[in-house]
């Protein structure tokens, strides 16, 4: 016992404080998705805010990477049970985007979208301040394909499904729309600190 505390392990009553209810912590990085990779050019990307199908703003590459940038660190939980800890993402806050477009947010639901069709309702409120963005960057280098890059949305405090991988913009929706899970069974919101895996949970 005299050497505890000096092995540079983390207590696993720290751990266990820090996994929401029903999670193991992961020290890989599982990659989950509903198809293969979708091709995403740099020339051709584009990320687009909508309002139902009518385009409000859209970047290009090039002018999206000119946006100003917010890092954050922190623990991400996906749905099938696996937390990762101490993450490092940096990218664009949706806050900045909604000021580089020149809007505050028309309705207070949206479904963002990826390149594979993938679609994840989040509520407006839920991407305010810099704890959610659009990530380009993980660890310090682009988002790996397979992790969604060359962008994906990143909301930490929700299961992962939520965070949509290769995303080419947000649609505003008057009402709380599901999107691909939510669909199929997932719950609205998931939030991993209430289990909020499945619809009724
Ligand atoms: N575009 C897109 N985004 C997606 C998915 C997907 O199939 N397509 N899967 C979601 C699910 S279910 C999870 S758990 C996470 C997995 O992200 P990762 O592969 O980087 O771990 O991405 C989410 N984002
Ligand atoms: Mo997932």
């Amino acid at each position: 016992m005299a050497t505890r505390g000096f092995t540079g392990r983390r207590p696993p009553e720290a751990t266990r404080e820090r996994l929401p209810p029903g999670q193991y912590l992961e020290q890989d990085f599982p990659v989950l998705q509903i198809g293969p990779n979708p091709r995403i050019d740099l020339d051709s990307w584009s990320f687009t805010l909508r309002e139902g199908s009518r385009p409000l703003k859209s970047w290009n590459w090039e002018e999206f990477s000119a946006l100003p940038r917010t890092a954050w660190r922190g623990d991400i939980h996906c749905v099938t049970k696996w937390s990762k800890f101490d993450t490092g993402w940096e990218g664009v806050s949706i806050d900045d985007i909604l000021a580089a477009a020149g809007i505050s947010a028309p309705t207070e639901f949206l479904l963002a979208e990826g390149y594979d069709d993938y679609t994840t309702n989040v509520p407006v409120a839920d991407l305010a301040g810099p704890k959610a963005m659009v990530a380009t960057h993980y660890e310090g280098k682009p988002i790996e394909p397979d992790h969604g890059g060359p962008a994906r949305l990143l909301v930490p405090h929700l299961y992962f499904w939520k965070s949509a991988k290769w995303v080419k913009g947000l649609r505003f929706t008057k009402k709380d729309e599901g999107g691909f899970w939510e669909l199929r069974g997932y719950h609205m919101y998931g939030d991993p600190w209430r289990e909020q895996r499945f619809t009724g949970d």
